[in-house]
C-alpha cells in the first residue's frame, strides 16, 4: 500500500484503522493478545534491554495507518516481549520511536499507536519521553513520573461529544506501585509543547508559575486518547536538558540523546519489575 492510501484510511476512520493494525499485530506475532504497552521516546530504547530478547520484531510500516518516522533517533519499530515473571507472562507490546505533532502530519498518526495497543488488548500503556526540567530542583539525567499535565497545544485527539474525565489519567494506583519499588522517584506536571522550537526562556518562567515542572513535546495526546479507550496510563519522563534559561546554556539535540542512557536502564529494571504488578 502507498503510504498517501496508507494514511487516507487512518484520517478517515483512526478507531477502525487501528483494530486493523492491531489484526495485524495478532498476525505478525501469533499472540491473539497483548497485555501492557510501552511507548520509548528518545533515549529509552537501552531501557528495553532489562525485557530480554523480544520475540518479534517489525517496522511500524507493516501495519496500516502508521507513517514512515523522520526525526533521527526514533526507530517507527514494534517489538513483541512475553517477559516472564512470579505472576506468569506478560505479552508486552514496545515502540520503539513515535509520531510528534510538530511534524505536521496531524494528531491521528500521534496517537495511532497507543489506540492499536488498546485494541490489541492492552490495559496498561506505559509512555516515556525525553523532556527539559522547568523545576529547578531537577538534574539532567533524572527520571520523574508524571502526576498530572498541561497540554499547551490546543489540540486534543478527540472529536465530538467524548468529554473524557482526566482527574486519574495518571493512574494514581500504578504511581503507587512504582513508587513503593522506587521510593527515590519523584513525581512532577508534564507541559505539552508543540514544538519543534523549544520554548523561550520567558515562555519557561511562564511555564513554572502555571505550575509546570517538565516540559516536552509529546506523550500528553496519546495518554487522552489511550485512556479514552479505556485504558490506565503511566507516564515517566527523563531530563534530557535544563529549560530555556534555567541554567543559561543553549539547547542541543544530541545532548539530549546521550543523557538518558543510564537513567533509561534502570527505569528498564524497574518497568520490567512493576509489569508483573499491574
Ligand atoms: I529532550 O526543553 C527535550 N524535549 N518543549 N523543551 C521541550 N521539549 C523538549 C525539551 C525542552 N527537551
Amino acid at each position: 500500500m502507498s503510504d498517501k492510501s496508507n494514511m487516507e484510511d487512518l484520517y478517515q476512520d483512526p478507531i477502525a484503522t487501528a483494530e486493523k493494525a492491531a489484526a495485524k499485530i495478532a498476525v505478525l506475532t501469533g499472540k491473539k493478545s497483548h497485555d501492557v504497552a510501552l511507548v520509548m521516546g528518545s533515549g529509552w530504547i537501552s531501557a528495553t534491554e532489562a525485557f530480554g530478547k523480544p520475540s518479534h520484531e517489525f517496522p511500524v510500516t507493516d501495519l496500516p495507518g502508521f507513517p514512515a518516522p523522520t526525526v533521527e533517533g526514533h526507530g517507527g519499530v514494534i517489538r513483541s516481549y512475553e517477559i516472564q515473571g512470579a505472576n506468569g507472562t506478560i505479552n508486552a507490546l514496545v515502540f520503539l520511536g513515535r509520531t510528534h505533532l510538530y511534524e505536521g502530519k496531524g494528531i491521528e498518526p500521534v496517537v495511532h499507536g497507543v489506540r492499536t495497543a488498546v485494541k490489541a488488548g492492552c490495559k496498561v500503556v506505559v509512555l516515556t519521553n525525553a523532556c527539559g526540567g522547568i523545576n529547578r530542583g531537577y538534574k539532567v539525567g533524572q527520571p520523574v513520573i508524571i502526576r498530572d499535565h498541561i497540554s499547551m497545544t490546543a489540540t486534543s485527539p478527540l472529536i465530538g461529544a467524548n468529554f473524557v474525565d482526566l482527574t486519574d489519567l495518571y493512574s494514581k494506583r500504578i504511581r503507587e506501585l512504582v513508587k513503593k519499588e522506587d521510593p527515590s522517584l519523584s513525581e512532577g506536571v508534564y507541559v505539552h509543547w508543540r514544538g519543534p522550537a523549544y520554548e523561550t526562556p520567558a515562555e519557561i518562567n511562564m511555564l513554572r508559575t502555571m505550575g509546570a515542572d517538565l516540559v516536552g513535546m509529546s506523550t500528553v495526546p496519546e495518554a487522552i486518547a489511550a485512556h479514552a479507550l479505556g485504558a490506565e496510563i503511566l507516564g515517566i519522563s527523563l531530563v534530557t536538558n535544563a529549560a530555556a534559561g534555567v541554567t543559561g546554556e543553549k539547547l542541543s539535540h544530541t545532548e539530549v540523546m546521550e543523557a538518558g542512557k543510564a537513567a533509561a536502564g534502570r527505569m528498564g529494571e524497574l518497568l520490567g519489575k512493576v509489569l508483573h504488578k499491574l
